[in-house]
């Protein structure tokens, strides 16, 4: 028994394969190892350095005040428009040809917009929200399928100083209205429909539901992209085209407080009312854009960059509009699901667009070694030179399986921990500096203090497991939980004194590397030993008939809590009791009998958040026989009915 939260498992530890950055790519990095020595020689000196390569229209006066933490100020005094940093600069730079967006629908459709187009369409948009009333710090909700009039609605909110709060295009009425509530929003910005797997998905007829519970909305300015029939409220409602379209196309921007709002994102959490999570202006961008440019290593001339997240989360708040347009990158935005018209859809605009940078999911890289390598290897993929993972621990085999079947052996691999609330990347490996290692999200960014502590909030040795903290703060940190300071200081400033607390467990290998190891509420307790489920499902992963894992720990009379996994099958594997048991016997192997399932169960799909997070709670709920907790935020309902279907069928003891 030990009082730190993890036990430290043997064999994650000693991952000994690493990957050195090519040396082509190391010669013309924008970013080099003496970044880390300048940004610890002084951090606040490093930050204002990031921060110039921004337009000011005001210099500031103080680069944080940390006089009342946890409540932040970065760059105290200084004024920036955000859009403005992100549109009309490379439009005066002479940049205005080149393509910010190469937009691909999911019926196929496609078109091209340059950085003036842009710029023209969010000066208008601009317009439109001034005719419609909306001042600086009124809150506007944006509703809407990937398109790029999403990104254009954002860019109008912020040219404006009209904080945004955008809800993922799948929520239901309920959830649009809480979030449309708690921010008080004026406007709603919307489309009567976006494109999913093959069909029209209604948009509009959820603004309506929703709107129609929430007083404060005074209108709605929908978007046509599907042409489907939506029902009209002539005193509320109002076409983009008409509007957005007649609009004048003049408009300067006006600075604002480097400490405006720019966005609120709420997130869901498993308790409680979803939080508003809230960021500023001119720190926000300062690091969303520094990080875009050394994560990616992006060349705004020659790059295509392309993110595969929707707007509805933070990535692609920071590394689709704000990170990404800041730097004047090219990017590719995608309106579908990957296996819409056919598996091998992402690859084929890969190939379509001669994509240079990738950044997706676990999730869909585990859906991908599920359907097998010979789909990518159809298409030409050589033009990729970086591939970036988000949003869940990755396992080192899917981490392997995306260097070799889709990044050709060659490219870095950039495994990137954030969070909504941390508004940017805090902890990854720069491409060409690091040699990478697979699973572990290795180093803080310069200018960064993560730690790894343990119950007591010291700082853990090389091989031990604790919790991720954030030891000092930083430029794109979130400034409060709407409308609920002390829920802000509670949830994430309480657990350790002066430190954030992000609620991962994590370890430091020998190195010093780190490796996320899940949410804390997640971890196991198994005859008294902690055991994160990320070791345990890489381990299950890493048999090579094995594509995803979940794992669980259910109530046990003996032990506490036994391991209960539920796994998806690489191809056509066949299950057998045999089969199981050599699973069982695998993790037991590769990390020590402590960690030996259970049970493990073959299962078809995993429960998953919208952003493609396992739900391990309801896996929790299944294995203990429990009614299902709250099933809001699954992206498909109906797939709990089918695993416990299914679960007869692959039963172990
Ligand atoms: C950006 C985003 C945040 C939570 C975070 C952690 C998990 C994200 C990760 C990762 C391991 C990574 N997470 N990236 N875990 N390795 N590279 O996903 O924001 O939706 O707020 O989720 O996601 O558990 O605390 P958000």
């Amino acid at each position: 028994m030990t009082d730190t939260p993890h036990e430290t498992l043997a064999n994650l530890l000693s991952e000994k394969r690493t990957f050195p950055p090519p040396p082509e790519f190391t010669r013309s990095a924008n970013v080099t190892e003496a970044a880390y020595d300048e940004a610890a020689a002084d951090r606040l000196a490093f930050w204002e350095r990031q921060a110039r390569r921004l337009d000011w229209s005001r210099e500031w006066d103080r680069t944080l005040d940390w006089s009342n933490p946890p409540f932040a100020k970065w760059f105290v005094g200084g004024e920036l428009n955000v859009a403005a940093n992100c549109l009309d600069r490379h439009v005066e730079a002479g940049h205005g040809d080149r393509v910010a967006i190469h937009f691909e629908g999911e019926p196929g459709d496609s078109r091209a917009v340059t950085y003036a187009e842009l710029l023209d369409e969010v000066k208008r948009a601009a317009n439109t929200l001034l005719e419609l009333g909306v001042a600086p710090g009124d809150r506007v909700v944006i509703y809407m399928p990937m398109i790029p009039e999403a990104a254009v609605a954002m860019l109008a909110c912020a040219r404006v100083g009209a904080p945004h709060s955008v809800v993922f295009g799948g929520f239901s009425v309920d959830a649009l209205a809480t979030r449309i509530d708690d921010a008080g929003a004026k406007l709603v910005i919307c489309a009567d429909g976006g494109f999913r797997k093959g069909k029209p998905l209604p948009l509009k007829s959820t603004v309506d539901e929703a709107v129609d519970r929430c007083p404060t909305v005074e209108k709605s300015l929908v978007v046509r992209r599907t042409g489907q029939e939506v029902d009209w409220y002539d005193d509320r409602d109002l076409w983009w085209h008409e509007h957005v379209g007649s609009a004048s196309g003049e408009h300067e921007a006006q600075p604002f407080d480097a400490e405006h709002p720019l966005f609120i994102l709420y997130t869901s959490g498993t308790t409680g009312k979803p939080k508003g999570i809230l960021h500023t202006s001119g720190g926000y961008l300062t690091q969303a854009s520094y990080t875009h440019s050394a994560v990616f290593d992006l060349k705004p001339e020659s790059d295509v960059y392309w993110c595969t997240a929707d707007i509805g989360w933070v990535t692609g708040h920071s590394y689709i509009v704000y990170g990404p347009m800041a730097n004047g990158a090219t990017q590719v935005m995608y309106e579908g699901t990957p296996d819409t018209p056919h598996t091998g859809r992402l690859w084929e605009i890969v190939q379509k667009y001669g994509v240079t940078a990738l950044y997706a999911a676990p999730t869909a890289i585990r859906t991908f070694m599920k359907w097998g390598e010979d789909v990518p290897a159809r298409y030409d993929l050589s033009t990729l030179r970086v591939l970036g993972s988000v949003g869940e621990p990755i396992n080192p085999e899917a981490w392997m399986w995306y260097r070799q079947h889709i990044g050709g052996d060659r490219c870095p691999i950039v495994d990137t921990w954030w969070q909504t609330e941390t508004g940017a990347i805090m902890v990854s490996p720069l491409p060409g500096v690091t040699e990478t290692k697979p699973g572990s999200a290795q180093r803080p960014l310069p200018g960064i203090s993560v730690d790894v502590v343990d119950d007591e909030g010291r700082s853990v040795p090389p091989g031990d497991g604790g919790f991720l903290t954030i030891r000092e703060p930083w430029p794109s940190m979130l400034r409060t939980i709407w409308g609920d300071d002390q829920r802000f200081i509670d949830t994430y400033w309480s657990r350790f004194e002066g430190m954030y607390f992000a609620g991962d467990g994590a370890k430091r290998d020998d190195d010093g590397d780190i490796w996320l190891l899940g949410r804390v509420d997640d971890v196991m307790l198994v005859s008294g030993h902690n055991i994160s489920t990320t070791e345990v499902e890489s381990a299950l992963v890493s048999h090579d008939t094995v594509a995803e894992a979940a794992v669980v720990g259910a109530s046990d009379p003996v032990t506490g809590q036994g391991i209960v996994a539920f796994t998806i099958l690489r191809g056509d594997v066949e299950s057998s009791p045999e089969h199981l048991k050599e699973l069982r016997q695998h993790v037991a192997n590769t990390l020590g009998p402590i960690a030996k399932p259970r049970q493990v169960m073959v299962v078809s799909e995993l429960p998953k958040t919208r952003s493609g997070k396992i739900m391990r709670r309801l896996l929790r709920d299944i294995a203990e026989d429990r009614e299902l907790g709250d099933v809001s935020t699954l992206q498909d309902n109906s797939v709990m009915d089918r695993i416990k279907q299914g679960l007869s069928l692959g039963q172990d003891d």
